[in-house]
């Protein structure tokens, strides 16, 4: 058979044109009396979709770019939406809300701390190498109440098994260093002994850097696959969400409107370090040779390597590699979250399967020789054959009591894995017939209390991309709110959208099977 064909085109706003808007928008006097003669940094800059409504487009132009700046000098973060094509106004907004640090700002960390009289002269002669660590940053309210942004830099002793490892947090409005009772932070460790593979330190992509793509995969005269992907930095969801897919069609119908993974988090045995809610679009080097065909997006000829199959952390890339592997086309892309490095991976085989996959590797850090649990949580926006007249089925084999091997799911539900009775579920055409069937992956785990669950079906609603939770180490908010959405809404002939979960235990001491899961969605009567 003849090889697959993939072409990668460029899509979407014009990165220059959201550029323009901005700068434009920091010079309004609405603005610019804001933050008259404060110190200040643009953190990040992202287009705002309006929210798909009937009639809208699959994936709709962004309306507005958000701007999120931090005002060193009064301690705050600005929100500053501004309309795109002469879409009206520009809004700001005040919050106390820390966003996540940004590269930049931790080369201002690792400079202040250059001026250290103690961790200075380390620094300088090397002896000492900064890295992120986790947490990115200091969240919890000082006593007095008053913020002070204050960003985590982790410091090892160049050489490995040395006494001197920190992780100490620096106070980016005047410089001033915050040393911790124990070497770090409360959620962290920083001990003589360490794990992962060795830290490269490389630079990593700040969020909302564009780039979309349109993918078209074709054999010989046939198109099998289209679909816009969007690269990490600009992925949507209040974190990031990965490599995320839009309108993929097989064989000229719909499948997804949308697929990502905007929850994603890790808890540790006796809460030795974290939990923490990860971020996902803070994009890392991996090994990627080939064209660069659109922002963001490299086509390969070979294989790409992540940490997970090259065992370094040194990459060429970062962005989406595409490379096609016998009968599948292949998306990824590696994350980093402090010393964590992610991967975020989706196959599309010829024959019409889905494959989604998240691998976790890490580097050097003491948290990561505890044992701990990671739980990545994929949204599933299906639109099988067509937006609305889908449903939700479950197998059973053997069957639940009284029951048939299918039955239908009639109304919001969470459901847990059941392999004794090969469960998997299927969202199908109630007009049409055609199918789309997620078969769990063998290394999926199960859910503990931290983990909440395996899999949700829920009625498509606008705004519940996520729930809405950012960075935190706080246990409770850490977990995945995704309960919240079942509220006993009727999922029969409509828009669905399916959550499936992975849970992975990470025990570097144990024989380890497999760093990569994910379920596979089968297409049945295409
Ligand atoms: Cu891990």
């Amino acid at each position: 058979m003849a090889q697959l064909k993939v072409k990668v085109e460029p899509w979407g706003p014009d990165p220059d044109e959201m550029d323009s808007v901005v700068d434009a928008a920091l010079e309004l006097p609405e603005v610019r009396s804001e933050l008259d003669g404060a110190e200040h940094r643009v953190l990040s800059v992202t287009p705002i979709e309006p929210d798909p409504g009937p009639g809208n487009e699959d994936v709709p132009d962004p309306t507005h770019v958000r701007a999120t700046v931090y005002d060193y000098t009064s301690e705050r973060t600005l929100v500053i939406d501004a309309g795109l094509q002469g879409q009206d106004g520009v809004t700001v907004r005040e919050t106390v809300k820390q966003p996540l640090p940004t590269a930049e700002e931790f080369d201002a960390a690792v400079e202040a701390l250059s001026h250290d009289a103690e961790l200075g002269p380390a620094l300088g002669n090397d002896q000492l190498v900064p890295y992120r660590p986790m947490p990115p940053l200091a969240l919890e309210e000082p006593e007095d109440g008053a913020v002070a942004r204050t960003i985590s830099v982790g410091l090892r002793p160049a050489v490995d098994d040395r006494d001197g490892h920190e992780i100490v947090g620096v106070r980016l409005a005047d410089g001033e260093v915050v040393r911790f009772d124990g070497g770090a932070p409360d959620a962290s460790l920083a001990e003589r002994h360490a794990c992962g593979v060795a830290n490269a330190g490389q630079r990593t992509t700040d969020r909302g850097t564009p780039g979309r793509a349109k993918i078209t995969v074709t054999r010989g005269s046939e198109t099998l696959w289209t679909l816009v992907a969007v690269r990490p930095a600009a992925s949507s969801g209040t974190v990031g969400s990965g490599v995320e897919l839009r309108r993929v069609a097989y064989r000229g119908k719909p499948v997804l409107r949308r697929a990502h993974v905007p929850i994603l988090n890790v808890r540790y045995r006796n809460d030795a370090c974290g939990p923490y809610r990860d971020w996902q679009y803070e994009e890392g080097m991996f090994k990627a040779a080939g064209a660069d065909v659109a922002p963001g997006f490299r086509l390969c000829p070979n294989k790409a390597e992540t940490v997970l199959e090259s065992g370094k952390d040194q990459g060429n890339f970062r962005g989406v590699a595409i490379y096609v592997d016998g009968e599948e086309v292949v998306l990824v892309s590696e994350l980093e979250a402090g010393w964590y490095r992610y991967i975020s991976r989706w196959r599309l085989h010829a024959d019409g399967t889905i494959s989604p996959r998240f691998g976790f590797g890490a580097v050097n850090s003491s948290c990561v020789c505890r044992k701990h649990f990671h739980h990545a949580y994929w949204r599933l926006d299906f639109d099988v054959a067509g937006r609305e007249h889908n449903e939700v089925r479950e197998f059973n084999d053997p069957p639940l009591a009284g029951g048939n091997k299918w039955r239908r799911l009639r109304n919001e539900i969470r459901r847990k894995r059941d392999a004794s009775r090969k469960r998997r579920w299927q969202v199908r055409n109630t007009q049409t017939g055609e199918s789309y069937t997620l078969i769990p992956g063998g290394n999926d785990g199960k859910a503990d209390a931290f983990g909440v669950g395996d899999m949700w079906a829920l009625r498509h609603r606008p705004g519940q991309i996520d729930d809405g939770v950012g960075f935190t180490t706080d246990p409770a908010e850490a977990r995945a709110h995704l309960n919240r959405f079942v509220n006993g809404e009727s999922i029969r002939d409509t828009d669905v959208v399916v959550w499936y979960a992975a849970h992975f235990t990470h025990d570097v001491h144990e024989h380890e099977v497999g760093h990569i899961v994910g379920p596979k969605l089968v297409p049945d009567g295409w």
